[in-house]
């Protein structure tokens, strides 16, 4: 397809067209996520851009050199009467809380246009969760993309939390997040592409967004950004030609969100519980056997 085709089958996508229709859906959310700095406020402004017609270029979505986490509300940017982009709230390093808001933004419960508090605790989210019913919402159908820099050195840790994410994404939402690299020109991105596709990413495209001190338009550039909506829309497609029920899969969203809560409820609960036991001088089992082998060991010195 040329940047004509790519414009044309983006503008007038629509959820009705499959065999099956709609089912009930009625918006495409794409849901932005990856570490801070990477790019995903300035791909917004890129996706935008590469839409519209002229070389005019404008910062709808904010995006600055800076680690300390400019975007702090989920923003909402339609693309076209059907598609919608999000920016969700990046992250450096993560801890367990974090991560389950992550989740929350990916199902969709925390509504776009509200701030993301990091500082949250659990009982604030299930909250908030509870809130979330009061209006619902299951006619969004979410599209994950990753956003990573192609300049950054890939460290491994980072490679598994990608890919527990990556996992998590098609537990959530059926669909495997769609991999852009950003910073194309500025790093090895077919190294980083091995490495996704290493962890089951099966669509990784490498970009160069569009910023406020370089945005004249080229060919490749524009193609290769049109080309990430497309994807995006092909999933949409693809999942819509089998038969879905939106409620239902809100449900499953839900309940796999509580559960992931659960589990690191519990596992906070097992280390308060051993950190209390070892003031009584009571070690779990493990720990009783290293240490009397460690006295056995002094002893004999
Ligand atoms: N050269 C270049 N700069 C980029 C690219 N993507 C983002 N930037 C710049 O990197 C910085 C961080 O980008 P931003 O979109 O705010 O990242 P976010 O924190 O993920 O939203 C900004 O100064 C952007 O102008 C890219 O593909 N190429
Ligand atoms: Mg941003």
């Amino acid at each position: 397809m040329d940047i004509k085709q790519l414009r044309d089958y983006i503008k007038k996508f629509s959820l009705e067209d499959g065999d099956l229709g709609s089912q009930g859906y009625n918006r495409v959310l794409v849901q932005l996520f990856g570490y801070l700095g990477h790019g995903k406020s300035s791909f917004i402004n890129s996706c935008k851009y590469v839409l519209q017609d002229g070389e005019n270029f404008q910062e709808h979505a904010e995006a600055r050199e800076t680690d300390h986490g400019l975007t702090m509300i989920r923003n909402a940017y339609p693309l076209t009467d059907v598609i919608t982009i999000v920016d969700n709230r990046g992250c450096s390093t993560m801890n367990d809380f974090e991560r389950a808001e992550v989740y929350a933004q990916l199902g969709n419960f925390i509504p776009p246009g509200q701030k993301v508090n990091w500082k949250y605790n659990f009982r604030t989210m299930m909250d908030e969760l509870e809130m979330s019913e009061l209006e619902p919402n299951f006619t969004d159908f979410i599209v994950p993309i990753f956003v990573y820099s192609a300049r950054k050195q890939i460290q491994n840790e980072e490679m598994k939390e990608v890919k527990i994410f990556m996992e998590n994404c098609v537990r959530m939402t059926g669909v495997v997040p769609i991999i852009v690299l950003t910073f194309k020109t500025k790093g090895d991105y077919m190294e980083i592409e091995k490495e996704f596709r290493r962890i089951g990413a099966e669509q990784v495209i490498a970009i160069e967004n569009y910023t406020n001190t370089n945005h004249m338009k080229t060919l490749g550039r524009t193609t290769d950004i049109l080309m990430v909506i497309h994807s995006a829309l092909k999933n949409v497609t693809f999942r819509l030609e089998q038969p879905r029920n939106p409620k239902r899969e809100r449900i499953e969203r839900k309940k796999f969100l509580l559960n992931y809560i659960h589990q690191i409820d519990l596992q906070e609960e097992n280390e308060r519980r051993s950190e209390k036991l070892k003031e009584f001088g009571i070690y779990p089992e493990k720990e009783r056997r290293e240490r009397d082998t460690m006295r056995s060991i002094c002893s004999v010195m």
